[in-house]
C-alpha cells in the first residue's frame, strides 16, 4: 500500500504536511544561532539508545558534545562503543567524540545474580530468522573511541562548563555515579541530569519492581539519587506501559519513516521491525518503547512530560526482589528520615504521547517546524 493510500484509509490525509519534502534540510539552517542544549549522552547502546543518539544527532535545539559509553544491556563495553560510533556515522555526527566508560558496575554481580535464569532469551528462539537485526554486531565505524575514559571526561566538562552541561544517562549509571564519587562537587555544577531508569507505579522488567538500568547497578544509581543534583527520572511508568501506548514506536510511524530520505530514518525501517515484535509478543505492548529517546527529548521540552514535585528518592540496596527498587518519598511515613540535601529530584507521571512521537518522527526526518 502507498503511503497516500495508507493515511487515507485511516482518515489521517493531514498528517502528509508533516512530510514534506519541501521541509527536508530546514533544521540544519536553523541550528544556527539558536540557543542550544549542551548535551553529554551516556549510553550502553542497545535499541533505544540508538534512537537516541540519532534524535540528539539531529534536533537543532541540542549541541551533542560528547557520548560517554558503558557496558549494559548490549553485553560488552566494545559493543557499545562500536554501537554508539556506528549510530553516529550513520547520522551524519561523525564529529562528536565517544568516550569509553565502566566495563561493569561498581559492586560485582553475584554468582546467584550472574546465573539467575533469564525468561527472555529463551521465548526469543520463536522469531527465528528475524532475530539476526536484533541487537546486531554494528559494522566497525572508520574512527576510534576517544583515549581519555568517560568518567574523566565527564568530571572535566562540568567542570570547565559550570551550570551548562545537560547529563542525560540512558543506561546504567556506572559512569555518572564514578563521576560524583570521585567529583561530588559536580553535582551543583551541572545544569541538570535526566535519566532512564526505575520504576514507580507499574509493574518492573527485572523483578515486579525493579528496573533493567537501575538493577544493573544499584550502587552506582544510590550515588546518584542522593547527589543533590537537579535531576528528572523517566521511569517505566512514562515509557513501558500499555497506558503511554501513544509514546511507543509501531510499524505505522516506520511508514511515516520510509518516505524520508534521512540515513537514520531507513537504518530505524530496516532494524528495527523485530523490537516491535519482541516487545508486543513478549512485554504485550502495543509498540516499542522509547525509553531512552523521552529522556533526551526531555532536556529539550519539559512539557512533553508531566512530572513530580521535587521529592527525595532513593535505591534499595538489599533483597532477591527489591535489589534496585526506586523509592519515593511521599505522603507521611511514622519513621523520620533526615537526608543529606533538599529535594530535588522529579519524577515524570504522565507523557503526551502523541506530541512526542511526531517530535521524534519530524527530528529524525529533517522536517522538524521550529
Ligand atoms: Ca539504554
Amino acid at each position: 500500500m502507498k503511503r497516500r493510500h495508507f493515511l487515507e484509509a485511516i482518515g489521517a490525509t493531514s498528517a502528509t504536511a508533516l512530510w514534506s519534502p519541501t521541509a527536508q534540510g530546514r533544521s540544519k539552517a536553523r541550528s544556527q544561532n539558536r540557543n542550544r542544549v549542551r548535551m553529554i549522552l551516556d549510553v550502553d547502546s542497545v535499541g533505544d539508545d540508538i534512537l537516541a543518539l540519532y534524535f540528539a544527532a539531529a534536533h537543532p535545539d541540542i549541541h551533542l558534545e560528547g557520548v560517554t559509553t558503558l557496558n549494559g544491556a548490549s553485553g560488552s563495553l566494545e559493543q557499545a562503543n562500536r554501537v554508539a560510533l556506528r549510530s553516529l556515522d550513520i547520522a551524519e555526527a561523525r564529529h562528536v567524540p565517544v568516550y569509553p566508560g565502566a566495563e561493569g558496575p561498581i559492586v560485582e554481580k553475584t554468582e546467584a545474580e550472574a546465573a539467575a535464569p533469564v525468561h527472555f532469551e529463551k521465548t526469543l528462539q520463536k522469531f527465528g530468522e528475524r532475530l539476526k537485526e536484533f541487537n546486531a554486531p554494528a559494522e566497525p565505524s572508520t574512527r576510534a573511541p576517544e583515549t581519555e575514559n568517560a568518567v574523566d571526561y565527564i568530571i572535566d566538562s562540568v567542570k570547565s562548563n559550570p551550570n551548562e552541561i545537560t547529563l542525560v544517562a540512558t543506561g546504567p549509571l556506572t559512569n555518572v555515579g564514578l563521576a560524583l564519587d570521585r567529583a561530588p562537587e559536580i553535582s551543583r555544577l551541572v545544569k541538570e541530569c535526566l535519566i532512564m531508569g526505575g520504576v514507580f507505579t507499574v509493574p518492573g522488567n527485572i523483578t515486579p519492581v525493579v528496573e533493567y538500568n537501575i538493577w544493573a547497578d544499584p550502587e552506582a544509581a544510590k550515588i546518584v539519587f542522593n547527589a543533590g543534583m537537579e535531576l528528572t527520572v523517566v521511569g517505566l511508568d512514562v515509557c513501558e506501559h500499555n497506558s503511554v501506548a501513544d509514546a511507543m514506536m509501531t510499524r505505522d510511524d516506520l511508514f511515516d519513516l520510509a518516505s524520508s530520505s534521512s540515513a537514520a530514518a531507513k537504518d530505524i525501517c530496516t532494524r528495527f521491525p523485530i523490537y516491535i515484535d519482541i516487545w508486543r509478543e513478549f512485554f504485550g505492548l502495543v509498540g516499542f518503547p522509547m525509553d531512552d529517546v523521552i529522556a533526551v527529548a526531555l532536556a529539550i521540552d519539559k512539557t512533553l512530560c508531566e512530572t513530580s514535585e521535587p521529592l527525595q528518592v532513593d535505591v534499595e540496596l538489599a533483597g532477591d526482589l527489591t535489589r534496585g527498587q526506586t523509592i519515593a518519598y511521599e505522603g507521611n511515613q511514622i519513621f523520620l528520615r533526615e537526608f543529606p540535601h533538599a529535594p530535588r529530584t522529579r519524577i515524570c507521571r504522565t507523557i503526551d504521547g502523541k506530541r512526542f512521537m511526531t517530535l521524534f518522527k519530524e527530528t529524525i526526518s529533517g522536517n522538524l517546524e521550529v
